[in-house]
């Protein structure tokens, strides 16, 4: 039976292309500053990106986990969209490592906050509060289908921001998603943003590892804390090899992904029983409700016609297009899910 993996784009496998700079990677000890691949893709990465420096890190929660270490002070209070992935899946580590409070903000529908209300989250002298040490933003906005911050959404949270003296952390994880859906550079989209993280071991098909991204004093202080944390690597220059290879060939393609996640979207509104409006759908992300049973049980039985996607909470499935899936999954989803929704009404 084949199967079509919808779970998330994290299930991509290293492309050919990846695996041969992978097996040819010149190496050293990168603890060292010694790996001349590691450093390449670092160079590349802060480019990319328009910031001064970078740091591989071994993946999307220890970037996030690193910025609000070298940001904040323990006893800081950072700000956050209450949808977010740092609030709500990275295991707490904001609080349980670095020793900071979470206060959150609402997300709209977009992952947006509204910039007002996140002013008013910001604490002032008063001798009882935590100080605000820091305030994140997502695009794209996992919890939120995928759904893009333009750059005048990141300039307004950056704006309110710096009039407090207050850092901002983009968690771009997919931030070239947004890219290639706005056709505007990733640089822009983290244009005011005091750092960035983003991943390549998701639309961008790596099996490992991230980028931390700011300014070289910042990018030197968060060094020491990834090798706090344990992710000082050696010979990792066999990692970064993919990650080269990944932003120099991986991100226009995601355009593919973008327009299969649309065809998909629309056919979901088609079947009786999904409540979905495809026109949210920006990206590759795609969140559907159930309007009667449990999701859990619909994707049990999605699992038993081989299509798999992953639990959102409430009545809501998540399935994430990615290079793995072509357009006859897209077809092939359709139809399982069309039968599968009459056998789930009955
Ligand atoms: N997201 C994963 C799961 O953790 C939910 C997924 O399948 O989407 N920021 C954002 C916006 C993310 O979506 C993720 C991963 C991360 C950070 C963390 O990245 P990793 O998994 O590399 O730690």
């Amino acid at each position: 039976m084949p199967v079509v993996d919808l779970r998330s784009d994290t299930v991509t496998h290293p492309t050919l292309a990846m695996r041969q700079a992978m097996a040819a990677a010149e190496v050293g000890d990168d603890v060292w500053g010694d790996d001349p691949t590691t450093n390449r893709l670092e160079a590349t990465a802060a480019e990319v990106l328009g910031k001064e420096a970078a740091l591989f890190t071994a993946s999307g929660t220890m970037s996030n986990l690193v910025s609000v270490l070298t940001h904040c002070r323990r006893g800081n209070e950072i700000i956050m969209g209450n949808e977010s992935h740092m609030f709500l899946n990275e295991v707490g580590s904001a609080s349980a490592l670095a020793g900071v409070q979470v206060r959150t903000v609402a997300n709209d529908r977009r992952g947006m906050m509204d910039p007002d209300e996140v002013e008013a989250a910001i604490r002032g002298d008063n001798i009882h509060h935590p100080p605000t040490g820091l305030i994140c933003i997502e695009n794209t906005h996992n919890r939120c289908g995928g759904a893009v911050l333009t750059v005048e959404d990141t300039a307004a949270i950056c704006d309110v921001a710096h009039r407090h003296n207050i850092p901002v952390h983009l968690d771009g994880a997919r931030i070239f998603n947004a890219a290639v859906y706005l056709e505007t550079p990733a640089e822009e989209l983290a244009k005011g943003a005091d750092s960035v993280s983003f991943c390549l071991s998701k639309g961008l098909s790596c099996p490992i590892g991230s980028l931390l991204c700011g300014t070289g004093e910042y990018i030197q202080g968060a060094r020491k804390w990834r090798k706090m944390v344990g992710g000082g690597m050696r010979q990792v220059g066999v990692i970064a090899a993919a990650g080269i290879v990944a932003l120099e060939s991986m991100i226009d393609r995601l355009a593919e992904d973008h327009v299969n996640a649309r065809k998909l979207a629309e056919g979901l509104a088609s079947i009786p029983g999904i409540d979905i409006d495809p026109a949210q759908v920006q990206t590759n992300i795609v969140i559907f409700e159930v309007a009667h049973g449990s999701a859990l049980g619909l994707l049990r039985l999605l699992e038993a016609h081989g299509l798999r996607g992953s639990y959102n909470g409430g009545r809501r499935i998540r399935f994430v297009t990615h290079c793995g899936i072509a357009a006859e999954d897209i077809a092939l989803a359709l139809d399982v899910m069309a039968t599968a929704m009459k056998e789930f009404a009955s």
